[in-house]
């Protein structure tokens, strides 16, 4: 680009220089001796505020307005009460994606037909105005259901594009809004049904009293599931705990924590609990007193009323349900590919072993009828007394009981409309008239079609949905969707696809307040490192201007700057905690700590004193069978107790013979699902690949590093493949978030495993089902 355009764009063009002086050969620029080293490094404490797992204490050492380099807490000893906020390889490595120079540096609109993919640079102003009045335009056209804001994770801080486009659009008539997560849909939806609440995990620093502690589907090595979960469990195994990771992958935190590996095939989890269920009721191993006295509808003996003799757990376990089937290990084997010798020693250990913890990750229930395998842990974790005792586990979501309050910006939405974050598609088809029978709330029917999405950083208009060949089909109608706004930093699919793009400020350019990914006690102030880079802005001050055209800046803004609304949360969140450092103390210091003397355990009133503290249940009992699920009288998908539901695409799927490889795509290390894909740095971590066993590769005659097609009815990937026996035969993964960058064929070339994944809703909370598709992989000549 020349001088004169960048003059038209009003590009600062010292800053372009900046990056064009810096270019390594990999296009990136990590060279520190650049730089003048006449002024003082100062380090700026920051944090993470994409959906990453965790949130740390990140420390940007700054020289001449730019990140020199990155570290992490290291200044404080590491306790059990107060284990450092260490960075992960992401955040350390971040000044390789903040200084990349395909960051988009001004705001652009499409060129030719949607999805095309070309763009030209426009002003602020040009882009919010259009913004302005297509908003206008369609909320008079279609009302507040026709405007959506996506399901979009890439800032997660407290004053991030979602909150303040929340709040203006709530003054402005209302939004579409969703429930539900790309995460955690079906164990959301699921375990209330059981406990009445998501929040059924211990804190983690309880873990050192577990003796045994079964990882399923869990594995916080690479995948973080909180900063310091690996460490809890670290403290876990030093104390002498055994751990199990049952796991279609021999993950890193099974090689660096287990002691066993017990590989299932994907979707088949529920097999293997109630195989377990069966040898514990056989050998009379279960905790008979704790069943009795807690729980409604493990055996007849104990069901609600009116309901038909033989749908208690029980029966349905020993086969004199209506299946007939008896759930045997040798029943169980055929299906999960774990031995039967295997199943009922796990069975035994687990109810022999008390206290012991049976920790679901979030992969298992991202599955076709993941909302079984939720409840399914819950039935083993009641069986064996693990609930509400120090070192058991109660299972199901497992979000901790415990968080410190931290306010968040008011905003109100006046429009009640609800669909489930997965089910956009079909709001985008056919919205008009949809209802509660695809998953609609808060409304009998959707007034409107969607009409703008608004998509401000996030990936799941395509990348990070399902299907991607087919929803990007659905979007490039521009007859459908009038208008597609993105944020972001990068070109990604999702941008690819919109018709606005506006370049988004950095985590590293402005202040905000982010709280812990799930699990943690404290709260980080993240610092501005440096100034925003080329026409990049912060999401308050170009909301704001939208505000303005909008008619609605002073009951937007009521006046303040972005400094004052931080201030205003600190002090909000002051007010309900005595102790609470001012904003001075708490910006300077970057983090606060609740402290606790004790863990805090999961159901631990309910467990003591149960006259006193019923579980939120309509029983107030722990609901093995739900009354409700039974009335929804879809017994077959949505059975009243947790059942073993034989998958679509599962091994057991007739389309096996077809596509015979079970494709799962984990959360891998070295990115946050799309975030860091187009980093040159986490490539060299590990470069995105297809991998598969070994049997499976010589039946096919694969060598490590081949270039292989994986492919199935709706799509198809062209990669190099990682051979290894670390994942288990019949089972390969393309780890989520790779880029979809299509070829002129439609050939993905990068390797987004939601090209092979499916637009099929769970059934009961109309969730994501990600990682179940069956494929096949083929060597490429
Ligand atoms: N490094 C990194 N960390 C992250 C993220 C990231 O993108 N990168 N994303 C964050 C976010 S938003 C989320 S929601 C969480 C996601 O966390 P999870 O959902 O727990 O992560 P996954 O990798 O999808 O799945 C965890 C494990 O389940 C296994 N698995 C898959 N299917 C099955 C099954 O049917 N049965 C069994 N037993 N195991 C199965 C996978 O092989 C994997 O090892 O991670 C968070 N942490
Ligand atoms: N097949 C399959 N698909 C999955 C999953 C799976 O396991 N398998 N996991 C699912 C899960 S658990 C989740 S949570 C979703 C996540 O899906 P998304 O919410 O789409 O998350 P990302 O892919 O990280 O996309 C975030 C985007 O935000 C941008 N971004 C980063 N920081 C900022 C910022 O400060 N401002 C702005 N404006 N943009 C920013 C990034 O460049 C990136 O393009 O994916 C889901 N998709
Ligand atoms: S866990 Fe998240 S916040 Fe922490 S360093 Fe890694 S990417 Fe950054
Ligand atoms: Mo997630």
């Amino acid at each position: 680009m020349n001088k004169d355009k960048l003059k038209l764009l009003n590009i600062d063009y010292k800053d372009l220089n900046f990056i064009r002086d810096l270019i390594q050969e990999d296009g990136f620029y990590p060279l520190e001796s650049n730089f003048s080293m006449d002024e003082e490094e100062k380090i700026v404490p920051t944090s993470g505020s994409h959906n990453c797992g965790g949130r740390c204490i990140i420390k940007a050492h700054v020289k001449n307005n730019r990140v020199m380099r990155i570290s992490t807490e290291d200044d404080i000893p590491d306790t059990e009460k107060m284990p450092q906020l260490r960075g992960c390889l992401r955040c350390r490595s971040y000044r390789n994606r903040m200084y990349n120079c395909d960051r988009l540096k001004y705001p652009m609109k499409r060129r030719g037909k949607r999805g095309e993919g070309k763009f030209e640079p426009i002003s602020w102003d040009e882009a919010l105005d259009t913004i302005a009045d297509n908003l206008k335009r369609l909320m008079y056209k279609y009302g507040p259901d026709s405007i959506y804001i996506q399901y979009a994770t890439g800032n997660e801080g407290k004053l991030s594009e979602n909150v303040w486009m929340k709040r203006l659009l709530g003054m402005y008539g209302g939004y579409l809004s969703y429930y539900g997560t790309y995460s955690t849909a079906c164990t959301q939806a699921a375990t209330p049904y059981t406990f009445g609440t998501i929040y059924t995990g211990n804190s983690r620093e309880d873990w050192v009293n577990s003796k045994l502690i079964i990882l399923l589907g869990f594995n916080p090595a690479d995948t973080i599931h909180g900063t310091n979960t690996s460490y809890y469990l670290k403290m876990a195994k030093k104390a002498g705990a055994r751990i199990i990771s049952i796991d279609p992958i021999y993950s890193n935190t099974a090689v660096a924590l287990a002691d066993e590996w017990i590989p299932i095939r994907p979707t088949t989890d529920n097999a293997l609990l109630d195989a377990m269920a069966y040898v514990m009721i056989t050998e009379n191993l279960q905790d008979q007193t704790f069943l009795d006295k807690y729980c409604l509808g493990f055996d007849e003996e104990h069901m609600p009323p009116g309901i038909p003799y033989g749908n208690s757990y029980k029966n349905y376990v020993l086969g004199k349900g209506s299946d007939k089937i008896p759930k045997t290990p040798v029943w169980a084997e055929a299906i999960t590919g774990v031995p039967r010798e295997t199943i009922i020693r796990l069975a035994r250990e687990y109810a022999l072993n008390k206290p012991g913890a049976l920790i679901q990750g979030f992969g298992p229930q991202r599955h076709a009828y993941g909302e079984q395998i939720a409840r399914g842990g819950t039935v083993l974790a009641s069986m064996t007394g693990n609930v509400g005792i120090s070192g058991g586990w109660a299972s199901g979501t497992g979000y901790p009981v415990r968080e410190g309050y931290v306010a968040s910006i008011p905003h109100y939405n006046p429009n009640k409309s609800k669909i489930s974050m997965f089910s956009w598609p079909d709001a985008i088809i056919r919205g008009k008239g949809m209802g509660s029978n695809l998953g609609v709330r808060g409304t009998d029917k959707l007034s409107s079609n969607i009409k703008l999405i608004f998509n401000l950083g996030g990936n799941c208009i395509v990348n990070q949905h399902t299907d991607s060949n087919g929803t990007a089909k659905l979007l490039e109608n521009e007859d459908l969707v009038e208008l597609i706004v993105t944020s972001d930093h990068f070109l990604t699919a999702s941008a690819k696809l919109s018709d606005i793009i506006l370049p988004a400020d950095d985590m590293m350019e402005r202040e905000d307040i982010v709280t812990p990914w799930g699990f943690g006690d404290y709260v980080l102030f993240m610092n501005k490192a440096v100034d925003t880079l080329f026409q990049c802005r912060n999401a308050y001050k170009w909301i704001e201007d939208l505000s303005r055209r909008l008619g609605l800046l002073e009951k937007f803004t009521e006046g303040k700057s972005l400094d004052d609304w931080i201030k205003y949360l600190v002090a909000k969140t002051a007010d309900k905690n005595p102790g609470f450092p001012c904003y001075e103390n708490f910006k300077k210091k970057g983090v606060y700590r609740w402290i606790y003397d004790e863990p805090c355990i999961a159901f631990k009133k309910q467990i003591e004193d149960p006259v006193n503290n019923p579980f939120s249940t309509p029983s107030g009992k722990i609901e093995i069978f739900s009354t409700k699920l039974w009335k929804m009288n879809n017994h077959k998908e949505i059975p009243a107790v947790p059942k073993y539901i034989s998958a679509w695409e599962g091994p057991e799927d007739l389309q096996a013979e077809k596509y015979p490889i079970q494709c799962i795509g984990h959360h891998s290390k070295r990115r946050v699902h799309s975030t860091f894909d187009n980093t040159s740095w986490m490539e060299e971590v590990e470069p995105q690949r297809v991998i598969v066993n070994c049997e499976d590769a010589k039946s096919r005659e694969l060598q490590d590093g081949d270039m292989v097609k994986v492919h199935n009815d709706r799509g198809t990937i062209i990669l190099p493949v990682k051979i290894t026996s670390r994942i288990m035969p019949g089972v390969a993964s393309i780890p989520q978030g790779g880029w979809w960058i299509p070829d002129e064929k439609g050939i993905d070339r990068r390797g987004c495993i939601n090209v092979l994944t499916r637009y099929k809703p769970t059934p009961l909370a109309f969730g994501n089902p990600s990682h179940t598709s069956l494929v096949e992989i083929e060597k490429v000549y």
